[in-house]
């Protein structure tokens, strides 16, 4: 136990906080630890280690009996990550970056969960984690500057700061299709999937979506499947992967100078050093066989980098339909049927909602045991015990694959019931959108910080790299308080109403407001609609450097 909350920096910093608590009237309590920690992802990882760091003790709590975060969850066939694994690795220690192996360009989400795995044992970070435990809320003790985090065992823990790093995708969104309970075979979704291996061999299986989740386990459940019903509300936009074994010759060049690489990917748009760059000219600018050449490289380099095949698409909605022309075209030449072509063929704006990275998904279609139901214009109807009902037709299932998305970016924080200054519910508070001040904070939640948050990058970004950067910036401001004795951070009103001002206005400029998307909060009935990631990351990290540069502007600090 840490009286205080600062266990070992600064005897004399303790005693002005004291002094300054004291004048203020506030009590200090005992602390059970420093910092509790929601989630033992790459994200909580991290700031567990760096809490230690600053000499600091953290508690991480984890729901899952494991580290990993979304790569623990997410063992649907096929999982793998659509960010090339050179970069979707930490950069923050030498050592590490330059031992670890990766051995594909995108890793599955095993090797991932390895990697995770490795990270905890190498810093030995599990011995300050508690496994199978939910934070269910969390309250602030205003006398004492102090919060209380309550957990589902029944636990409460006082700490001084409380930092989320529950993921963006963490809260599957099980859609309530009346019926759905009564179904008499299994049911599982993509982001619960369980541990042990399901065998679909010879059986009959309805996916549901055809989001990333279901474009990569598709093909893979079809290949034992007896039948594979794909139910599909939207279309969508999946560039192939081109996955292969990595080349020793490049992870060498690469390891050889990782630092200058990861600093080149935290100097671009997404946060992505291994792309070419993104050519500064309109896709209305070059003629029509350099833009046809420039979109047949990118497909055939693969991967998310198509969305950067020139500078305006997803700022100008020609240039966007050149590119999603080109992307149809591609369809039709795949999938044999043409009038499936037609409606495996996306209409909406390319990169509205995520781009898909893909192994064979459209290929798929041509199997003899995949079918296609279009449910966008005739909804799903119900969930019966033998299978699913739309437009009055039965298709049979023993199994039903949920490939449904996820409540993104508010959907784990809400989970928590978190009470703030004057028994503020941030549910309440954020009841018409999230307001955070740079994604990392909130008026009137003090020592509250958010990792990857609704207003900062996150998601537009390769998440690994952003969470570096947030954990980075969280560490500093604790380490600069608890030198300078300082009890409390909080977001001012003012900054927090212009940030979300900012993030709107940037978000207008472009083209992600023009579908129904999960960055919007489109996908999950009644929630609002407000566009949540901010975009362009130099951009951002550069305001948080400025920021904490000038003494943490915008930040109330006691
Ligand atoms: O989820 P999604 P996901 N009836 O929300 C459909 C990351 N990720 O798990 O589009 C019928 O994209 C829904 O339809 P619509 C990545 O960032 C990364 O696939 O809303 N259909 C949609 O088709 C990704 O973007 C990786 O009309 C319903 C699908 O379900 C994010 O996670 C891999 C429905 C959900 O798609 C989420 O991906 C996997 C209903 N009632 C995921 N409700 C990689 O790194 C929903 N749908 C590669």
């Amino acid at each position: 136990m840490t009286a205080l909350g600062v266990s070992s920096i600064g005897r004399d910093s303790q005693l002005a906080s004291i002094v300054a608590n004291c004048e203020r009237g506030v009590m200090n309590a005992q602390i059970d630890t420093d910092v509790v920690i929601v989630g033992a992802g790459f994200a909580g990882l991290y700031m567990l280690h760096s809490i230690r760091g600053l000499g600091l003790n953290a508690r991480v709590i984890e729901a899952g009996d494991d580290v990993g975060g979304t790569w623990y969850w997410n063992r649907y066939p096929g999982a793998r990550c659509d960010v090339p694994s050179m970069e979707y690795s930490f950069g923050w220690d030498d050592d590490l970056q330059n031992e670890w192996e990766w051995t594909e360009r995108y890793a599955t989400q095993p090797e991932i969960l390895s990697y995770a795995g490795h990270v905890a044992d190498r810093f030995d970070l599990r011995r300050d984690i508690t496994f199978e435990t939910r934070v269910t809320a969390s309250a602030f003790d205003e006398n004492h500057d102090t919060w209380t985090v309550s957990t589902d065992r029944g636990e409460e823990i006082r700490c001084r700061f409380v930092v989320m790093a529950t993921g963006c995708l963490s809260s599957a969104n099980t859609p309530d299709i009346e019926g759905r309970d009564d179904f008499a075979g299994r049911s599982f979704h993509t982001g619960q999937w369980p541990h042990e291996d399901v065998d679909f061999t010879g059986r009959r299986v309805v996916v549901i979506g055809t989001g990333s989740s279901a474009i990569q386990s598709i093909p893979i459940i079809a290949a034992k499947a007896g039948h594979v019903t794909v139910m599909q509300r939207t279309p969508n936009y999946a560039i192939p992967a081109h996955n292969k074994p990595l080349d020793p010759a490049e992870v060498a060049e690469i390891k050889a100078d990782y630092r200058s690489w990861r600093a080149k990917a935290r100097d671009s748009t997404s946060a992505f050093g291994g792309y070419r760059p993104r050519p500064d000219v309109s896709a209305k600018a070059v003629s029509d066989d350099e833009r046809l050449a420039t979109f047949e490289e990118r497909w055939e380099y693969g991967g998310l980098g198509f969305g950067g095949s020139f500078n305006d698409l997803m700022l100008d909605q020609e240039s966007n339909t050149l590119a999603a022309d080109f992307f149809r075209s591609k369809v039709a030449e795949i999938v044999d049927d043409p009038e499936l072509a037609e409606k495996l063929s996306p209409q909406t704006i390319l990169g509205c909602k995520r781009i898909c990275v893909d192994t064979d998904y459209f290929a798929t279609y041509n199997r003899p045991n995949v079918s296609l139901v279009d449910v966008a214009e005739t909804p799903i109807e119900r969930i019966t015990p033998t299978g699913v009902v739309v437009d009055g037709v039965e298709f049979e299932a023993d199994d039903i694959v949920f490939a449904t998305g996820f409540d993104a970016m508010t959907g784990a924080i809400d989970k928590v019931d978190f009470t703030g200054r004057g028994g503020l519910s941030l549910r309440e508070k954020w009841s018409a959108g999230p307001l955070t001040y740079l994604g990392l904070g909130v008026e009137s939640f003090p020592n509250l910080f958010l990792i990857t948050g609704p207003g900062s990058p996150s998601v537009l970004t390769n998440m690994i790299a952003s969470i570096e950067q947030h954990v980075e910036w969280i560490r500093d401001v604790i380490a600069s308080m608890t030198e300078q004795g300082m009890s409390t951070i909080e977001a001012e009103g003012e900054s927090e109403a212009n940030w979300v001002e900012h993030v709107n206005a940037v978000a207008g400029l472009t083209l992600f407001n023009d579908c129904n998307s999960w960055y919007l909060g489109a996908n999950v009935p009644g929630k609002p609609r407000v566009f949540m990631p901010l975009v362009g990351f130099p951009d951002y990290k550069k305001k948080c450097d400025d920021v904490a540069a000038a003494g943490y502007e915008g930040w109330v600090l006691a």
